[in-house]
């Protein structure tokens, strides 16, 4: 082999042990997303937009929310985002901070304010801006989208702008664009040249004072009159101890949900406290955590190494979890989320296939054990009745329940 020949050998060996590293990698645990996970879709001095990698292209196991994207903008005190327009619907959820929004129709424009634990929709395809009114606090905004035009990708549009944003108006040729504004094209040409300070910039106190008014309060798609924002916080909590409590909204109350099919809600799990370990009957929850630390556990039949012949065997999938980690977790899976001993774990979940979902609990006072007759507990677990009773009749707390002792980090396959 010459010399060639032998450096194209070593490229090649070295580039198929990447690979085979990466996959083995992507394999152990492809149901949790950390920061190298994301990638940059928008950057200036002011803020950022980053979106979660594509679930399909991280693990065929995902292909189930193959046409779902995350993303999270975050945007400095005082400041403005370019209007633009989306090819995805989105579901929208501030994390943190207060802005104001604007959303434009054919003929009607509607401005709202927002702030940490509001959540509304913004159709695809409509116009949008907006502003971080706080001096002293960044705004940040969790999306998850649903993309109409190319499966599983999104993009940006910015009419309004310049070289950057650049305006997609750049696109079109001189003739149309002189004969489109019928205007002097030494004077639209000045006017889509100028822009380079991107899309997310800084605003004058005046500025964000005259765009911090709410106008057109009454929603403009379809003649909706209905509130167009929910406040996660104004729900009642649909579980709640000590140890926890859970905030909903699902589809009934909230047509666009219902539309698309998504709910969505946020956990506030107590230090040194957990979920009860459950299963969602039909959603495949998308959780984001807000604020604290813990760790999860779930259980995965795609994942285990045992070949079996026998019937299923089941992997523990386990990480730890911080501020900006993202979990997906199928229907059908047992789960488990748990506060460290130090800090409230704060868990934002967008739960997607929701309609009729159950939250089957597998402990606590109505799990799904206690309901089967002494005769099928007995079968299933080759025990007498009793003994089964004692252990799943024990534990009466349900929805939150203390946690474990002694924690360990949830490392196995971090
Ligand atoms: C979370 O729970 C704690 C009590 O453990 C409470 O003080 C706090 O206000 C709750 N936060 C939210 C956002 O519900
Ligand atoms: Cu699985």
């Amino acid at each position: 082999m010459g010399i060639a020949g032998r450096v194209c050998f070593l490229v090649l060996a070295i580039l198929l042990v990447s690979v085979s590293a990466k996959e083995e990698k992507q394999e152990k645990n492809p149901y949790v997303f950390e920061d190298r996970h994301f990638t940059t879709g928008l950057k200036t001095q002011h803020g950022s937009l980053r979106i979660l990698k594509n679930f399909a292209e991280r693990s065929e196991l995902l292909l189930g929310i193959g046409n779902y994207r995350v993303a999270v903008l975050e945007a400095q005190p005082q400041t403005f985002v370019v209007p633009n327009h989306l090819d995805a619907d989105a579901l929208v959820y501030v994390a943190q901070g207060m802005g104001t929004v604007s959303l434009m129709s054919e003929d009607n424009r509607e401005s709202f304010n927002i702030r940490e634990g509001d959540f509304f929709w913004i159709s695809a395809g409509t116009p949008t801006y907006l502003i971080n009114r706080q001096k002293n606090q960044n705004l940040v905004i969790a999306k998850l989208l649903q993309p109409v035009a190319v499966p599983g990708r999104f993009e940006a549009y910015f009419g309004a702008g310049g070289e950057n944003p650049e305006s997609f108006y750049n696109a079109f040729s001189d003739e149309i664009l002189d004969a489109a504004l019928n205007a002097k094209s030494d004077k639209w040409r000045r006017l889509f040249r100028k822009q380079r300070q991107g899309a997310i910039l800084k605003a004058s106190e005046e500025q964000i004072r005259a765009m911090s008014r709410e106008e057109g309060g009454i929603w403009p798609f379809g003649g909706q009159t209905k509130r167009s924002v929910i406040n996660i916080h104004d729900q009642r909590p649909s579980q709640f101890n000590q140890y926890g409590q859970l905030y909903e909204v699902d589809s009934s109350q909230h047509w666009q949900l219902q539309d698309h099919d998504v709910s969505i809600s946020l956990a506030n799990i107590t230090q040194g406290a957990m979920t009860t370990p459950y299963y969602n009957s039909k959603a495949t929850k998308i959780s984001i955590v807000v604020d604290g630390e813990g760790y999860f556990e779930m259980a995965c039949p795609h994942l285990s190494q045992q070949q079996q012949q026998r019937g299923p065997s089941y992997q523990k999938v386990s990480s730890p979890l911080k501020r900006g980690t993202v979990v997906v977790v199928p229907a059908g899976h047992p789960y488990v989320a748990v506060a460290s001993n130090n800090q409230n774990l704060q868990l934002l979940c967008f739960e997607i296939n929701s309609k009729n979902n159950k939250r089957y609990p597998l402990a606590g006072r109505r799990n799904i054990i206690n309901q089967l007759e002494r005769e099928a507990k007995e079968l299933a677990f080759g025990v007498s009745a009793r003994e089964v009773d004692e252990v799943f009749g024990s534990q009466n707390d349900e929805g939150f329940v203390k946690g474990p002792r002694q924690q360990q980090q949830g490392r196995a396959d971090a």
